[in-house]
């Protein structure tokens, strides 16, 4: 199978093999990017995250146009919070927690107008919705045996927050075999610090997680 390669990819060059690479979008539902989801709960501004949404669109686009597997991830709970450990429920200070009626409906409940994924990055039929629970999107779900079935080596990264959902599912893939590339500005945080932080530190150490690159680098590969 061929090859495609981001030469200015950091820390050096990403090769992948466009037939075994899925692009994976964390998270880019309502509750972290709109007012009146968990994101604002927890005490964030959410603003900054809109502006992220055409940046993960054009890389959407060029992804779909290339073939590569899509997947999309929700983090979401069962309404009956089965799947919510108490601790991550009453974690935080806020009066709004998940499973609470907020402005968007129940918080971070699978269904519920603000669990779902902003209209511009809606998943089309045959791409790969997965429900989360956790911060990485491997825990407690068919993400492993999905990319398995499907013979997945490489994965891109795009979505939020950078350090929390996206990181951790970097780290799980990294750990389970996969090359993994973050798209640098099409991942986003409510910290700037932590954002810049996260590239830093997946990609220190000759690529100890991972690799690094902007859309244009990816579609430049792609083209
Ligand atoms: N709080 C925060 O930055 N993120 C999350 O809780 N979930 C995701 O990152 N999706």
């Amino acid at each position: 199978t061929d090859v495609l390669t981001i030469p200015t990819a950091k820390p050096y060059p990403f090769a992948f093999p466009p037939a075994r690479t899925a692009l994976v979008i964390i998270d880019m539902q309502r509750d972290f990017i709109e007012p009146g989801g968990f994101g604002e709960a927890l005490g964030n501004d959410v603003t900054p995250l809109a502006a992220l949404v055409p940046h993960v669109r054009r890389l959407l686009d060029g992804c779909r146009a290339a073939g590569l597997t899509i997947i999309h991830t929700r983090e979401a709970h069962e309404p009956d919070l089965s799947d919510c450990p108490p601790a991550k429920r009453l974690r935080g200070s806020s009066d709004l927690r998940i499973g609470d009626e907020g402005p968007m409906g129940r918080i971070l409940v699978k269904g519920e107008p603000g669990n779902a994924i902003v209209d511009d990055l809606a998943p089309l039929p045959g791409e790969i919705v997965i429900d989360k629970p956790g911060k990485g999107a491997f825990y407690a779900t068919r993400l492993g045996e999905i990319l398995a079935e499907r013979g997945i080596t490489h994965l891109l990264f795009a979505g939020v927050t950078t350090e929390v959902c996206v990181q951790t599912t970097m780290r799980e893939a990294n750990d389970r075999g996969f090359e993994c590339l973050l798209v640098e500005d099409a991942t986003e945080s409510y910290f700037p610090a932590f954002k810049q932080a996260t590239l830093e530190m997946v990609r220190a150490q000759g690529a100890i997680v991972g690799w690094t690159a902007e859309v244009d680098e990816v579609m430049g590969a792609l083209a």
